[in-house]
């Protein structure tokens, strides 16, 4: 079972990583460098079984960044609150006031002009991928943005189609220009795309990655991804590849790796995407069916903000 990929590596995290201080304050253990592969013939998936992954969640954050969108309006619309910590920090610490989280997502979502002033996460994800800043000369050495910036979806989309055999089918988070506007540097910051004998095979490098909490959705979404783009390219699915650069556990997950390493996978995931939408652009949450996932009970665990 591919799940063991993951369980060993968190066992040999936890039992031999190496202690380390981080930005959160928490403290990890971790090892630097680390890969993780997943055939994705026939539908499978790379869903973990030893504790329930809310996959909806990690899709609706992944359709959102191929909107483009950077404010977390329209995910705290849909019960999505991945996002909401950041923002909500923000506010608490320009104003003082002392809003509870549930509170300040409702006021996001009903109050478009609070949303606007408050709500949004700087240049990630969804504008670099689709709005890349592009710079242009405009006389005596000086540079203007241009209106609109590359759309890297669009064009690797493109790319595929029209030169699948090429080693340049790369979207990229790490814009390093703008990263002091983000609300978190990108964590999955690369993906490359790869087409051999009619499969579209990816692989995500992901420079920081939480094993307990982040990385099942991190799998999930390369994995959504790659299928999505597979489809629209008329590939069939080839391998996820997931390379890991700070792989770590943080201290207080004792008990989640306790439980999760006494667990053992079983089964595995399908996915059907049920319509084939005109665009990259154009997926809907209602377009993927996941069967035959049977997971273990949800684990919970602290997120280090
Ligand atoms: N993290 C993930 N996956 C993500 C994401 C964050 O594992 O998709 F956005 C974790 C990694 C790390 C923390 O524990 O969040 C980010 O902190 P830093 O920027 O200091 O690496």
């Amino acid at each position: 079972h591919w799940e063991w990929q993951y369980l060993d590596l968190m066992r040999r995290i936890w039992e031999q990583g190496d202690e380390r201080v981080d930005r959160t304050g928490v403290g990890t253990r971790s090892v630097f460098g680390a890969t993780i592969r997943f055939d994705l013939s026939g539908g499978l998936m790379p869903l973990l079984t030893t504790k329930r992954v809310y996959w909806k969640t990690a899709s609706r954050e992944m359709l959102w960044f191929l909107t483009g969108d950077t404010n977390i309006r329209s995910l705290c619309a849909q019960g999505v609150e991945i996002w909401t910590d950041w923002p909500l920090d923000r506010y608490r610490k320009a104003t003082g006031a002392e809003i509870a989280r549930a509170d300040f997502s409702r006021r996001i979502v009903e109050d478009e002009a609070f949303a606007a002033e408050w709500g949004d996460l700087g240049p990630v994800y969804g504008k670099q991928w689709v709005d890349w800043p592009v710079y242009e000369p405009a006389g005596e050495g000086l540079y203007k943005k241009r209106g609109q910036g590359v759309n890297q979806v669009a064009q690797v989309i493109e790319s595929l189609r029209t030169n699948p055999g090429s080693r340049r089918h790369i979207i990229e988070g790490w814009n390093v220009a703008e990263l002091d506007a983000m609300a978190l540097p990108p964590c999955h910051k690369t993906y490359q795309f790869h087409v051999a004998d009619g499969r579209l095979s990816c692989i995500l490098y992901q420079r920081s990655c939480d094993l307990g909490l982040g990385f099942a959705f991190n799998m999930w979404s390369l994995a959504l991804l790659t299928r999505m783009f597979a489809q629209q390219c008329n590939l069939e699915p080839g391998e996820a590849v997931w390379m890991g650069g700070d792989v770590h556990l943080y201290l207080n997950h004792a008990s989640l790796v306790e439980e999760q390493l006494s667990r053992q996978p079983s089964g595995e995931a399908r996915l059907d995407i049920v319509r084939r939408p005109d665009s990259i652009f154009d997926y809907r949450i209602e377009d993927f069916a996941v069967s035959g996932y049977a997971p273990q009970a949800h684990i919970a665990a602290p997120v280090a903000v």
